[in-house]
C-alpha cells in the first residue's frame, strides 16, 4: 500500500473510531502536583497560576482570555535534552529544536501496575524489560518505552503524588541499567506516570537521576505525570506528544495522546 493509500486508510478508521485516540495527559491547573526537590539542593517550580484577563465584562466586552503562571516541568511534560547538564550542547535539545518527527513514534507500555501496589519504591530493571521483550517482542529503534504504574490514580492529592515521608519520595522508576538498555536498542525516550522520569530515590542513585543524565547524554527524551496508561496495549499503538515551541525550552506541559486500535 502507497503511504498516501496508508494515510488515507489511517482517517477513514480515525473517522469510523476503529482507531481510537487516548488522552494521555492530566488536567493543568493551580492543584497539578509539582516536582518538591531537597531544599539544599535546588528552587522549586512555582505553583501553576492561571489568572483571568476578561471574561464578556467591562475588561474585554465580548471575549474571554487567561494568562498563565506556568512552569516548563508541570503536569503532563516532556523533557528535552537541554534540561540536564549531560545534554547541554545538543543545538537540537530544546523545546524550539526537536525535529518534530520525534513528536510521533511508536510505544511500548510495560505493565509494572501489580509491582508497584505491593511496593512504591518499585524499580524497573534492564533484565525487567528484556523479560516483556520475551513476552510481547523487541523495543524497536525511535520507539518510546513507557512504564504503567498506574500512579496517576493518585494525582489528585500532591501528597499522594509525590509519596514522601521523612525518608524522601516514595515512588517507581527505572535502574540505572534499565535506562541503558532502552538506550542500547535505539529507543527515543522513557515516560513514566510520576512526578518526573526518575524514581523517587534516584537522587542517591549512580549517576543520580539516571533517566535524567542517560537520556538527556543521549539526545533523548523524558515523559512525565502520563495517565490512561491502563488504556492502551503492550505494543501497537503511536504516541503523539509535541512540546510547546518554547524559545530555548528545557520541557514543556503536552497534550500526550495514543492512537490504538480498537479490541
Ligand atoms: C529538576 C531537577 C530534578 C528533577 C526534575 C527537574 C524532574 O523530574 C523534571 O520534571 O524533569 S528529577
Ligand atoms: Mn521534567
Amino acid at each position: 500500500m502507497s503511504a498516501a493509500d496508508t494515510l488515507g486508510k489511517l482517517a477513514e478508521l480515525l473517522l469510523s473510531g476503529d482507531i481510537e485516540v487516548v488522552d494521555l495527559s492530566a488536567r493543568l491547573g493551580p492543584d497539578t502536583p509539582l516536582l518538591k526537590l531537597p531544599p539544599e539542593l535546588a528552587v522549586d517550580t512555582p505553583k501553576i497560576e492561571i489568572h483571568t484577563i476578561s471574561e464578556y465584562d467591562d475588561k474585554g466586552p465580548f471575549w474571554a482570555w487567561k494568562w498563565l503562571k506556568l512552569g516548563e516541568h508541570s503536569g503532563t511534560h516532556f523533557d528535552a535534552p537541554h534540561h540536564w547538564i549531560t545534554g547541554r550542547d545538543y543545538p537540537d535539545g530544546y523545546t524550539d529544536t526537536v525535529p518534530v518527527k520525534n513528536f510521533v513514534a511508536p510505544v511500548n507500555v510495560i505493565d509494572c501496575s501489580k509491582e508497584v501496589a505491593e511496593n512504591a519504591d518499585f524499580l524497573l530493571t534492564a533484565d525487567g524489560v528484556r523479560a516483556w521483550e520475551a513476552k510481547h517482542g523487541p523495543i524497536g529503534k525511535g520507539e518510546w518505552v513507557l512504564m504503567r504504574s498506574d500512579w496517576d490514580r493518585r494525582n489528585r492529592s500532591e501528597a499522594e503524588f509525590l509519596n514522601a515521608d521523612e525518608n524522601g519520595p516514595h515512588s517507581p522508576g527505572p535502574t540505572v541499567d534499565c535506562i541503558e538498555y532502552i538506550l542500547e536498542q535505539g529507543a527515543i525516550g522513557w515516560g513514566t506516570q510520576c512526578i518526573g522520569t526518575d524514581a523517587g530515590a534516584a537522587g542517591g542513585m549512580e549517576p543520580p537521576f539516571p533517566a535524567h543524565n542517560l537520556l538527556h547524554k543521549a539526545n533523548r527524551y523524558g515523559l512525565a505525570s502520563l495517565c490512561n496508561l491502563d488504556k492502551l496495549p503492550p505494543k501497537g499503538a503511536i504516541l503523539i506528544a509535541a512540546p510547546l515551541k518554547i524559545a530555548e525550552g528545557t520541557g514543556s506541559p503536552v497534550r500526550a495522546l495514543a492512537l490504538v486500535p480498537r479490541a
